[in-house]
């Protein structure tokens, strides 16, 4: 898969996908990001990036030319997926991100400011895409969320045992209480029953502990 992450801060995702998975993916060539500064894209002296809105509203809007120049220097026809990252968008869930790691070139536009010039989704977008119901002060922790979620989706990224851990939650419960070692820790005891080598035990108070923190902390995750 090739990623392009068109932004105005294109630092920020110089730590987030250098470590750790993300930067082994890329390593081992498994996907190809490359971010792009949409200064980059401008011709004016000053870069600008950025005018006031039309019929007088507060704060800045990001111009059409810059977006639509990259775009249309990186799309392939017929085989890039357009991505705006905005408070607009349809929630990022775990079914869109497998959906995403389908394809086979990503084009991610990072809105700034209040938002990108309407002619952008119109000529260009071909999802909206939200992180979720919070304020961000822009769309590039967004992105950087939405690539950290597809990448580690991707054929070979994660081992085994961590590919277990994310049907886990496709299962759409919540993971109950886990330990390690000391059994006892400052007077805190590990349950019994995890001590006991009954695997039938186990797995039955496992999920038990699992449907209780379910219905107590994400009740939506039970419902049908
Ligand atoms: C963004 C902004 C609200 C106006 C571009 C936020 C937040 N939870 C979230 N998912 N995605 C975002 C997001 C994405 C792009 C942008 N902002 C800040 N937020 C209203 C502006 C600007």
């Amino acid at each position: 898969m090739q990623i392009e992450v068109l932004t105005l801060f294109p630092r920020i995702f110089e730590g987030p996908l250098d470590e750790s998975i993300l930067k082994r993916a890329r390593d081992r060539g498994l996907v190809n990001i490359r971010v792009h500064n949409l200064r980059d894209f401008t011709h004016d002296k000053h870069r600008v990036v950025d005018d006031k809105p039309y019929g007088g509203a507060p704060g800045m809007l990001m111009k059409p030319e810059p977006i639509f120049e990259a775009v249309e220097k990186l799309r392939q026809p017929g085989k890039s997926r357009v991505v705006l990252m905005t408070p607009q968008g349809v929630p990022l869930t775990q079914q869109r991100a497998r959906e995403l790691a389908g394809q086979l070139h990503l084009i991610i536009i990072c809105g700034h400011y209040e938002g990108v010039d309407e002619r952008v989704r119109e000529a260009l977008v071909d999802e909206e895409i939200s992180i979720g119901d919070y304020v961000l002060t822009n769309g590039a922790l967004a992105a950087a969320v939405l690539v950290d979620c597809v990448v580690r989706l991707l054929p070979g990224v994660l081992g085994d045992n961590q590919s277990a851990a994310d049907d886990s939650f496709a299962g759409g419960m919540l993971e109950g209480p886990q330990y390690t070692r000391p059994p006892e820790f400052r007077g805190m005891k590990v349950p019994d029953v995890l001590l006991s080598g009954d695997h039938g035990a186990i797995a039955r108070w496992r999920a038990e502990q699992a449907r209780q923190r379910t219905k107590e902390r994400r009740p939506d995750l039970l419902k049908p």
